[in-house]
Formats: C-alpha cells, sequence, structure tokens
C-alpha cells in the first residue's frame, strides 16, 4: 500500500495540529520533514500556495490543516471526545476565533519590528482572548474531560506560542485553567510524539519517515 506523504515542518503550529490528528486516528503517512525557507519542488508543484501541512494521497491534495483534521478524524476515533452539537458548536467557534483574530495579533506581538508594530498592543488583543477562553473551560485535564478533542489539538500549539513569546509574561496572567491545560499538553505522550525530530527530507536520499 502506497502511503500518503505528509510536508511538515516541526515547529509549525498547523503542522502540529495536523501530526497529532494522524497520531490520535493511527493513520500513518510518510512524513517529510521541510524547511520554509527551502520548500521542496516536489510540494510546491502539488500546492502552490506553499504553506505546511499538506497531506498528498495518489488522487488528491490537503494542503489546509482542518482539513487534514477533518480526514484523519472522520471515523469515531475511540481516544478523542466525541462532541454533542452544542459542544461542536462552540469548539468551531472557538478554533475560527484562534485561527484569524488570535493568529494575527500573535503575529504581531511575535514580530512586532517585522510588521512595524507596537507588541504590547497585540499583546493585550491575545491576553483578551485567552481571558475569554479562561471564562470557558474547566479543563479536567483537557477542556471536555479525560479525552482530548480536536479543539484541544488545534488552539493549544497556538497558546504555546504566545507563552514561549515571553513566558514570564504569560505565567503572570490570571489565567490559571489555560496555564493548566497548556501545562498538561505540553506534558503528554501525544505532544512529545508530534513533536519527534526527524530528519530533512532529501529527494535524492528519499528518506521520508514512516509517521507515526
Ligand atoms: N491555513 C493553513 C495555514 C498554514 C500555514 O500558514 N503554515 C505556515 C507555517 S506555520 C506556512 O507554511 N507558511 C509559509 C511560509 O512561511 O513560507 C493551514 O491551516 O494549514
Amino acid at each position: 500500500m502506497t502511503l500518503p506523504i505528509l510536508y511538515s515542518f516541526r515547529r509549525c503550529p498547523y503542522a502540529m495540529r495536523a501530526r497529532m490528528a494522524l497520531i490520535l486516528a493511527s493513520k500513518k503517512c510518510e512524513l517529510r520533514e521541510i524547511l520554509l525557507k527551502n520548500k521542496p519542488e516536489e510540494m510546491l508543484k502539488i500546492s502552490s500556495k506553499g504553506t505546511v501541512p499538506v497531506l498528498q494521497f495518489q488522487d488528491r491534495v490537503l494542503d489546509e490543516s482542518l482539513d487534514i483534521i477533518s480526514w484523519a478524524m472522520e471515523t469515531h476515533i475511540s481516544n478523542v471526545h466525541s462532541y454533542s452539537a452544542a459542544e461542536e458548536i462552540f469548539s468551531a467557534e472557538l478554533i475560527h476565533l484562534f485561527d484569524t483574530k488570535f493568529k494575527y495579533h500573535l503575529d504581531r506581538y511575535k514580530y512586532a519590528s517585522r510588521y512595524g508594530e507596537d507588541p504590547k498592543l497585540h499583546r493585550q488583543e491575545c491576553k483578551i482572548i485567552l481571558d475569554c477562553l479562561e471564562s470557558k473551560i474547566d479543563p479536567r485535564p483537557w477542556i471536555f474531560g479525560k479525552q482530548v478533542s480536536l479543539l484541544d489539538i488545534a488552539i493549544l500549539p497556538f497558546i504555546r506560542q504566545c507563552r514561549i513569546a515571553n513566558p514570564n509574561w504569560f505565567f503572570a496572567q490570571k489565567f490559571p485553567n489555560v496555564i493548566n491545560l497548556l501545562d498538561y499538553f505540553e506534558k503528554s505522550d501525544l505532544f512529545a510524539q508530534a513533536m519527534q525530530k526527524y530528519e530533512l527530507w532529501d529527494p535524492a536520499k528519499n528518506n521520508g519517515n514512516i509517521f507515526p
């Protein structure tokens, strides 16, 4: 059987969440670790927008992380929280908020000089969203209880980036639910497995890795 090919960059939050979905669903692929500053022709040929993750099948290509997650999770997965109708709406709204507004302000907080922006202003906007999340969740230990959910894997890689930008600031904020959730996530086997290091893919060596 030919495995689908996943073009991935270890530190990319979108690729991270796609890898976690593949792990949870036990969907095997050939992982090709790439560098964003040196994207392989093979990837650009099938997805000209040049973002990771990209999952290539023999007959189609998925080049949006949420599409890869949906594909991985299209069948019921016993180790992932299954949503009630209300939870599904709650989850979709929060994922949208983090993928749009939070990501926008996070980029301008982290790379303020690149954007010519005031980082504190954008950090404050991130804080408003994290305060909002704080008021909506009571993680035990994941957002919906004992089992990890699509929402956890979709938003935590971005919250992690916000923490990395300035840990002292992050831990001084009054969002203990968010801090505890992130801590649990970063200590989880799921995260460890998703963050395993692979050597760069070299087409000449054909050194893709079977993942997970
Ligand atoms: N909407 C896309 C966004 C993916 C994305 O923007 N990935 C970043 C890396 S974190 C990327 O590949 N950027 C292209 C670049 O930096 O050249 C998805 O969800 O897959």
